[in-house]
């Protein structure tokens, strides 16, 4: 397929580190939204039937959107981006991809990008509504192209909770659900701290626990097996939460 051939060879460039990001073909496409390769693996998964989850008007944002779990990365790295601004934080894509990256925050804020007023619904019985804005998930794993083994998506995060790694998953059709941002914006501001700055991902079908905080890697699976202690997130290896926590 000539678009694929296009995509693989400019994320190749990119990644032997091309200076000029918008000279590779594949963030072009990205940025201009035109690619059609991400909606055929919409098909293929969902048989074209996709649910959304409630959006509101902005009059009915929170006043406050509380954090809750990790309010903050407890480590001297995370210490230090804050200090910057986050400015050079990065998000690694890989894992069973055809093309593993690296996106830079100007990368991600460059992409087309999407807004959603949505009701945050916590287990622990507490729900705010915000604003959530960043591409979509669909968007940059359509650059980074999961092989045809990729069964699951694994969201690594900067922080610990009592000493594990916090972590969460989702499968390939949520994923590639159209509300699955990666957000940077809350309200229109830079995300705050509290709330997982400066990326956090949005999966507005489920609970609040899947919505990983403190970004730093977005892996392809095969398998939940192997992957902390195997039920694909951190309350769900803890606490048996449900991993499909669908409201
Ligand atoms: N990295 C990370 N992500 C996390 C958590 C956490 O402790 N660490 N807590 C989860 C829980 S239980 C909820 S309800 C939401 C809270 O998001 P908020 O802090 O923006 O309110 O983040 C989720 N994502
Ligand atoms: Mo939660």
């Amino acid at each position: 397929m000539k678009r694929r051939n296009f995509l693989v060879a400019g994320a190749s460039a990119f990644l032997a580190g091309c200076s000029k990001i918008g000279d590779t073909l594949w963030f072009e496409k990205l940025v201009d939204g035109a690619e059609s390769w991400h909606r055929g693996l919409h098909r293929a998964l969902g048989g074209g039937r996709i649910t959304m989850a409630p959006e509101y008007d902005r009059s009915a944002i929170s006043p406050f959107f509380r954090g809750n779990g990790s309010q903050t990365v407890d480590t001297e790295d995370y210490a230090a981006a804050e200090a910057e601004g986050f400015a050079n934080w990065e998000l690694t894509v890989d894992g069973l991809v055809a093309n593993p990256m690296v996106l830079s925050m100007d990368q991600i804020r460059s992409l087309p990008q999407r807004t959603q007023v949505t009701r945050h619904d916590c287990v622990e019985g507490w729900s705010a509504i915000g604003e959530w804005t960043g591409p979509q998930l669909s968007n940059i794993l359509e650059a980074a192209q999961p092989t045809g083994e990729a069964n699951f998506i694994v969201f690594h995060c900067a922080d610990t909770l009592s000493g594990s790694d916090y972590y969460e998953s989702c499968d390939m059709d949520d994923a590639m659900h159209p509300q699955t941002i990666i957000a940077h914006q809350l309200n229109g501001e830079a995300l705050p701290v509290r709330n997982g700055a400066p990326l956090r991902l949005r999966l507005e079908r489920q609970l609040g626990y899947k919505h990983a905080k403190y970004l730093t890697r977005i892996e392809a699976v095969a398998s939940l097996d192997g992957i902390g202690d195997g039920y694909g997130g951190y309350w769900e290896d803890r606490a048996g939460y449900q991993w499909y926590a669908g409201i």
